[in-house]
């Protein structure tokens, strides 16, 4: 299998907490590598952009509060099926149904505050990494 890109972003709730260094070395001991990365705080406008197939949803607005309430780090993982590793990796949406030991079982607090972000498509990867990332910064693939 050729080598895939998926989007990630470790989200202001683990950011917080401290744990950044720990939720980057089990993608790496599973094989995942950050090919680009950046700290940044989102903008609501570009947030609403990203969650936009959430729009309707009654958590939206509650959603887009909490992914801008802090710095975030925003992550393009690559890797060997790179999409599907991430999101066994991360665990389940709710962290109190999340596999012990995925991400969002150690560190997610909730079903919105849940660690971690991560695209559960290729072509979820690719729309979601052409908002954050230009060309250049993929340094590491
Ligand atoms: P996932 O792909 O696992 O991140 O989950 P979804 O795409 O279903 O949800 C996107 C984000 O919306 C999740 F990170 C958390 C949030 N969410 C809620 O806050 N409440 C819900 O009931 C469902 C999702």
């Amino acid at each position: 299998m050729s080598i895939q890109k998926t989007f990630s972003i470790i989200k202001p709730n683990a950011v917080k907490k401290g744990v950044m260094g720990d939720i980057i070395n089990q993608f790496e001991q599973s094989g995942l590598r950050v090919a680009a990365a950046k700290l940044a705080v989102l903008s609501k406008e570009k947030c609403e952009l990203f969650y936009a197939e959430h729009k309707e949803r009654p958590f939206f607005g509650e959603l887009v509060t909490f992914m801008t309430s802090g710095p975030v780090l925003l992550m393009c993982l690559a890797g060997e099926n790179a999409v599907l590793k991430n999101r066994e990796i991360m665990g389940a949406t709710d962290p109190k149904k999340a596999a012990p030991g995925s991400i969002r079982a150690k560190h997610g607090d909730s079903m919105g505050e849940n660690a971690v972000h991560g695209s559960d498509s290729p072509e979820s990867a690719a729309r979601e990494l052409a908002i954050f990332f230009d060309k250049y910064e993929f340094v590491n693939l």
